[in-house]
């Protein structure tokens, strides 16, 4: 029997008594390249398994990370273990977020070229969570001085307060992101964080005014009701009450209250059912988000300002409308916010409420890029010293929407899903630009390997005068009979053909029954998703009564004031439509992360029902690999070959193994690797020496290694001494 030690994260230093073979059979290799059978779909979720049984959620595809969400919390991300992976070269340590978080960091400062991080997956995986430890992780281990202390509990800091207005309970997660979030962490040349910077991507504003069953609105409504100060609901004319705010209460319960009501001339107490969730506790965090907002910086002032907003869309949602005998609506709810009282347009009652719940969205989601920019201003980089002189490098945080599938999938997802899309686009493009260059540059030969590239769908969706946000703006721009429905039939006309797009209408004239005649389907990457095109076009178009909006100007609330400028209301031209501003701003991002050295962290969900244990559906858990292209990710990375490392770090590590190299090897690297792996009595068809990187082809040549040096240590209290980092 041998001793094999292993840092093993949550464990901290774990003596296994027994072979490596035997560890390694149980908790499976930490990198998918170290697979003998690596092109087995069963191998890989084999392996992702008997990892996860073991609470090991990180693995490897080369440098890409792999994790599955635990749904639990790990003692894995202590002070100590972030120590831990400090300085420590990628390979040498299990796999962790920290170890990427790392990574990225030294690239940075070492060839002070700027990083980013690019976090995938589905609703629910991991990817929010996965973004705070990073960002946990350079709070920690960089240097700080005062002022670098400060921006780091800012960056730390903008979290909770963008989760409250930006995150909602959805059927997949809990605390689920309605908004994408990029962030530029800018470091100076000491490597100490100095400032950032927030990019925001479409709120999903339309939760303001309806959720689906078993969803809520946006976390800051729960958490100001449940946990805001008795004096301040006062002020804030609120109840204590969920339930007594339209906008909080279920809405097909709402809808079921006013089914049959020819006019609303009193206000129906709300019957809804506002879904309590297990793992919120919105008391706790309205504790959290209202420090939070006093550490960014936020005066006393602007957070009251701030809550009226948020109280003022709850009144907005009262607001009940009876028809009068010309067909006109009055407000006839007593008139809790005067401008409202100014909204006697002849419109009918649908009209009526929709306008009101324009002008929530519109508030609300003014707001919320309001909040942005004040965290911006506050995170900004102010070098006092050479006030014009910029940060010297950034590392990028890309934290999306995840891909999602609902029952009902309206305008929201067909954004979401296409921003997906995108980022999938340029992993693709990224990893496979890379890896063929890596082996050009080392001047070994490989046999590209073919992906499934969703440049096809991508294309579908924003083609200029042929995509679906071109039909969809065309539609809206048109005047007259332009509905839903003609934006359907045009899309049928256009790209009815199109091998990701179907509709109910077969080719031969049929009927396709499990689609709705207000339906089209996408196959996207990631799935098959149904939309309802029911009220794309709305969406799409996100227009606001002019009268509204001079109201809105005229406020004395000075954060609406800034949202809502006059200039606004003389500017005669057109504002872009959501679509194309989202698609512009995607180019952009795409942009941003192109210019960037990207690493990936690929999240995966253990099952649906957001249990923890040792719930591994691998009925889900297939798809998502399949569909992230995991598989043909490591395809690529072997080409042949399992196993790469640079000249130095493979002698650095097996020299004592040679005597001709140990201690040190006075000539040239690739001699030095060339005469050790010569002892080892390495077969020529088992490596290639490239440029600056030794090949190894198969995993069991470097096993074999790996356990030879592990024979070199005499004792159980050399290893410990030496605290041996080894294959886990
Ligand atoms: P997402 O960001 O990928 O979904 P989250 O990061 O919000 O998903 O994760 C969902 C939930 O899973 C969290 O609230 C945690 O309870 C749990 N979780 C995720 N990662 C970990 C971890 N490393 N350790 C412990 N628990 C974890 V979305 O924003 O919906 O696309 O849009
Ligand atoms: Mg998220």
């Amino acid at each position: 029997m041998r001793y094999h030690v292993t840092v093993l994260g949550s464990e901290g230093v774990r003596v296994v008594m027994e072979s490596a073979l035997t560890a390694r059979d149980r908790v499976g290799v930490q990198d998918f390249v170290l697979l003998e059978n690596y092109t087995s779909e069963a191998a890989f979720i084999d392996n992702l398994r008997k990892r996860f049984k073991e609470n090991l959620i990180y693995t490897y595809i080369g440098s890409v990370l792999v994790s599955v969400n635990p749904y639990k919390e790990l003692d894995i991300y202590s002070r100590q273990n972030m120590e831990r992976y400090r300085g420590v070269s990628f390979y040498e340590i299990s796999p962790h977020i920290f170890a990427v978080s790392d990574n990225a960091y030294r690239s940075m400062r070492t060839e002070r070229r700027d990083q980013c991080i690019l976090i995938s997956g589905e609703s629910g995986a991991g990817k929010t969570e996965a973004s705070k430890k990073i960002l946990q992780y350079y709070a920690v281990t960089c240097p700080a001085s005062e002022r670098v202390q400060m921006v780091k509990d800012r960056l730390l800091q903008s979290n909770p307060v963008l989760e409250a207005f930006g995150n909602a309970k959805t059927l997949r997660n809990d605390n689920s992101s309605r908004f994408g979030k990029y962030m530029d962490v800018q470091f100076d040349f000491k490597g100490a964080p100095v400032g950032g910077h927030i990019l925001n991507y479409l709120l999903e504003k339309s939760r303001v005014v309806h959720q689906n069953h078993g969803e809520r609105n946006f976390h800051i409504f729960y958490q100001l009701i449940e946990g805001g100060e008795d004096d301040l609901l006062r002020r804030l004319g609120l109840e204590r009450n969920p339930q007594q705010y339209q906008y909080l209460v279920k809405v097909s319960e709402r809808e079921d209250d006013q089914r049959g009501c020819v006019c609303l001339t009193v206000t129906p107490p709300p019957q809804g059912n506002c879904p309590k969730v297990s793992s919120i506790n919105d008391r706790n965090d309205w504790k959290v988000v209202r420090k939070a907002l006093s550490i960014i910086g936020f005066s006393e002032e602007e957070v009251e300002e701030l809550l009226n907003i948020i109280a003022s869309v709850l009144h907005l949602g009262n607001i009940q409308f009876e028809e009068e005998d010309s067909g006109s609506t009055a407000v006839t709810t007593k008139a809790q916010i005067k401008y409202l009282g100014r909204l006697v347009s002849p419109l009918n009652l649908e009209q009526a409420a929709s306008a009101r719940d324009a002008l929530s969205k519109a508030v609300y989601g003014r707001t919320f890029t309001w909040l942005v920019n004040k965290i911006n201003a506050s995170l900004a980089y102010k070098d006092e010293v050479y006030p014009t002189s910029r940060s010297a490098a950034v590392i990028g945080l890309l934290d999306i929407y995840g891909f999602e599938v609902f029952q009902h999938n309206s305008f929201e997802q067909f954004c979401i899903n296409y921003c997906n899309e995108k980022l999938q686009q340029l992993f693709i493009e990224l990893t496979l630009k890379s890896e063929q260059e890596e082996y050009e540059s080392e001047g070994i030969t490989w046999e590209p390997v073919q992906y499934f590239n969703n440049k096809i769908i991508c294309d579908l969706v924003e083609e200029k005068f042929k995509g679906i946000i071109s039909i969809l703006d065309e539609e809206c721009l048109r005047p007259g009979d332009a509905s839903d429905i003609t934006f359907l039939e045009k899309l049928e006309d256009t790209v009815g053909g199109h091998p990701h797009f179907v509709t109910h209408k077969l080719a031969d004239g049929r009927v396709r029954k499990v689609l709705g005649r207000d339906e089209f389907r996408l196959l996207h990457y990631a799935g098959e998703v149904n939309y309802s095109v029911n009220g794309f076009l709305d969406k799409n178009n996100d227009l606001l009564f002019r009268n509204l909006k001079e109201v809105m100007c005229q406020s004395e609330n000075r954060i609406l004031t800034q949202c809502f400028e006059r200039e606004e209301l003389t500017d005669k031209k057109r504002p872009e439509t959501t679509a194309t501003q989202f698609k512009n701003s995607l180019t952009k991002l795409m942009e941003i992360l192109i210019s960037k050295e990207p690493s990936y962290i690929r999240c995966i969900k253990p099952n649906d029902a957001k249990q923890s244990g040792s719930r591994f559906d691998e009925v889900l858990i297939r798809h998502q690999v399949k569909y992230l292209g995991l598989m043909e990710n490591l395809r690529v990375r072997r080409a042949g070959f399992a196993y790469r490392r640079r000249y130095e770090a493979f002698l650095q590590r097996y020299k004592p193994l040679c005597p001709e190299t140990w201690p040190n090897w006075p000539g040239q690297l690739a001699d030095g690797v060339s005469t050790l792996v010569n002892h080892l009595g390495y077969k020529p068809e088992e490596f290639k020496l490239g440029r600056s990187k030794i090949f190894i082809r198969f995993p069991k040549t470097l096993f074999a290694t790996e356990d030879a040096l592990e024979g070199k240590k005499h004792s159980i209290a050399t290893i410990l001494q030496a605290n041996w980092r080894g294959y886990s």
